[in-house]
């Protein structure tokens, strides 16, 4: 395994291969296999342009003849930045089949983020879109190659952008094309136990943590998925999210799809104009959203009167789903309804369709796999009864056991036994049903997108007019949560505006930007000197409390 990583204890491994969840396939054997059945039938649809299985294979396979043309090596880290294109597909299974490892990053990223990325993965290449929703993308690829000693190659989607120092994708295409007129370079089929691509961690600490994922585990995950929906060759899945999420791209996604022969549909963006028409088009039957799409696409189905009802499952995750948007779905999108509760780091529950309706409605189902192991522990680790809530601890077949470079970390956030600490405060009913309550762990869930506060704190306190920084979440109905920001200023407190402007010009990413921000002298501290968030999210939620006037 690369080096790095943390590999399952070997009565682990073993267990989990005599049991047959790990087959020993590969990411390139799912896709070939897949290609044998179904050659001619479409893979991937993005507006007019279709691809089938066929040409998928034979497109990754001159990918992957071309980045080692240009220089990328078996083992090498290549940070992948595409919106949701063919080429980032192309891109994946190019760089599986020879032995590089993508690791993903989200199209909101900017420099902040993905100088992070390229650091900690060593990455040797980056693939970047053009410009792109007004960013140029090729001029932080530029200077990320300046700043980052490991950085050689950049790779491109946009042609008119390219040029000696910047790849377009479709000359490392050709490259491999000429290299390999007929197919058949011999490639070194990837070990199923070592690491396919890196993931990256909803952000519990300052930024985005690697997770390594291996190809034994992550066809696994796919499979179970895949069984749990019972996806097959006719489904049709719609990719709203960014294609590098977790749940867009593997659970099932459009990768799940592609190990089931059906056809998996790029989405540009989340919005209604743009996937509506799509959904009727193609007849999607599955696609995956967070509850701030399913807001967006109430309100807009109300005039729009589009027919959703090829949609058997609209799956919706990554934070919580209130009770009474849940319950508008079926009626007035006429749309099926799967909960999903997952995470980078593994573990995946979903509802069933045969679930009673309070349980589609209020719970997050069951793990995919009858190996998942789920503990909900007090904080001393003890296991505490149903329906009691506590800490979300899980280890299983496709969890990993451990961050990538992180052993510090990896001792806080695993526990000796090898169960991952989610930091999601959560229940099971007495029937085994997940129901996630809150959380332990400093995050604001905005809209599914994680932003660690303490990632937002680091930026605002290295702004010249702030001296001391806290962000907090707000409950908010259409994006789950708002980051409330309180500062203590040096001087003249700047104004929101200011802030977010000089936030954005150190790199960070739009949906990491303060919502609202309030100056204040000073902050509460608890009696250990921590910054008191208690205090702080109840201030912002628009309570007061005895102890807030205090420390104000
Ligand atoms: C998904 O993955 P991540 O890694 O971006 O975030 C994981 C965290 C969880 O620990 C939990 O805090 C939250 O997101 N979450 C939910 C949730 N699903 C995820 N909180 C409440 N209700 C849910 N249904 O977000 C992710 C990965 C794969 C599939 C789906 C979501």
């Amino acid at each position: 395994m690369l080096d790095g990583c943390t590999p399952w204890p070997a009565e682990y491994a073993e267990r989990y291969r005599a049991e047959g969840y790990w087959t020993g396939e590969s990411l390139i054997d799912v896709l070939e296999s897949s290609a044998a059945r179904h050659g001619s039938a479409t893979a991937l649809v993005q507006g007019d342009l279709r691809v089938s299985y066929e040409e998928l294979v034979l497109r990754s396979r001159r990918a992957a003849v071309g980045f080692r043309e240009l220089g990328i090596a078996p083992d090498d880290r290549v940070v992948v930045q595409l919106p949701n294109v063919v080429e980032f597909v192309v891109v994946c299974f190019g760089l599986f089949r020879l032995g590089a490892k993508p690791v993903f990053a989200l199209p909101s990223h900017r420099a902040s983020e993905i100088r992070h990325l390229l650091e900690i993965s060593g990455a040797a290449g980056y693939v970047l879109p053009g410009v792109h929703r007004g960013f140029d993308h090729p001029a932080l690829g530029r200077r990320m190659r300046d700043e980052v000693g490991t950085l050689r190659h950049l790779f491109t989607l946009d042609e008119t952008v390219a040029g000696d120092d910047l790849v377009a994708l479709s000359a490392v295409e050709a490259a491999g094309a000429a290299a390999d007129p007929s197919g058949t370079v011999p490639l070194p089929a990837p070990d199923p136990a070592d690491v396919a691509f890196f993931l990256l961690s909803g952000g519990t600490t300052a930024l985005p943590k690697l997770i390594s994922r291996t190809h034994d585990d992550y066809v696994y995950m796919m499979r179970a998925a895949v069984e749990a929906i019972r996806l097959t060759g006719d489904d049709v899945y719609l990719a709203v999210l960014p294609v590098e999420f977790n749940f867009t791209f593997g659970c099932p996604g459009v990768i799940g799809t592609l190990l089931s022969g059906g056809t998996a549909v790029l989405a540009a963006d989340a919005t209604p104009e743009r996937c509506f028409p799509v959904i009727e088009r193609e007849r999607v039957t599955v696609t995956s959203v967070g509850p701030s799409v399913v807001q967006l696409w109430l309100d807009a189905a109300e005039w729009m009167k589009p027919d959703l009802s090829s949609v058997r499952a609209l799956q919706i995750g990554g934070s919580k789903l209130h009770r009474d948007l849940a319950a508008r779905i079926r009626p007035e999108l006429g749309c099926g309804i799967q909960q999903v509760f997952g995470m980078a780091e593994g573990l995946i529950c979903f509802t069933r369709d045969d679930d009673p309706e309070e349980a589609l409605l209020t719970t997050q189902g069951h793990p995919i796999s009858p190996a998942d192991e789920m503990r909900i522990v007090d904080d001393k680790d003890q296991d505490v009864p149903p329906d009691t809530i506590g800490e979300l601890l899980t280890r299983g077949p496709y969890t990993p056991r451990g961050y990538y470079r992180s052993p510090e970390h990896n001792a806080r956030a695993f526990t000796e036994d090898g169960f991952y600490r989610s930091g999601d405060l959560a229940r099971l009913t007495p029937d085994g049903r997940l129901v996630i309550e809150g959380r332990i762990k400093d995050l604001i869930n905005r809209g599914g997108e994680k932003v660690s506060a303490g990632d937002v704190e680091g930026h605002l306190e290295a702004l010249p007019a702030i001296s001391r920084a806290a962000v907090v979440p707000v409950p908010d109905d259409y994006l789950g949560e708002r980051m409330y920001a309180y500062i203590v200023a040096v001087g003249t407190a700047p104004t929101l505006p200011e802030i977010k402007a000089a936030l954005t010009e150190r790199g960070l990413a739009a949906y990491k930007l303060p919502d609202r921000v309030e100056a204040v002298d000073e902050l509460p501290h608890t009696g250990l000197g921590k910054i008191d968030k208690k205090i702080l999210a109840a201030r912002a939620r628009g309570e007061t409390t005895p102890t807030a006037a205090v420390f104000f």
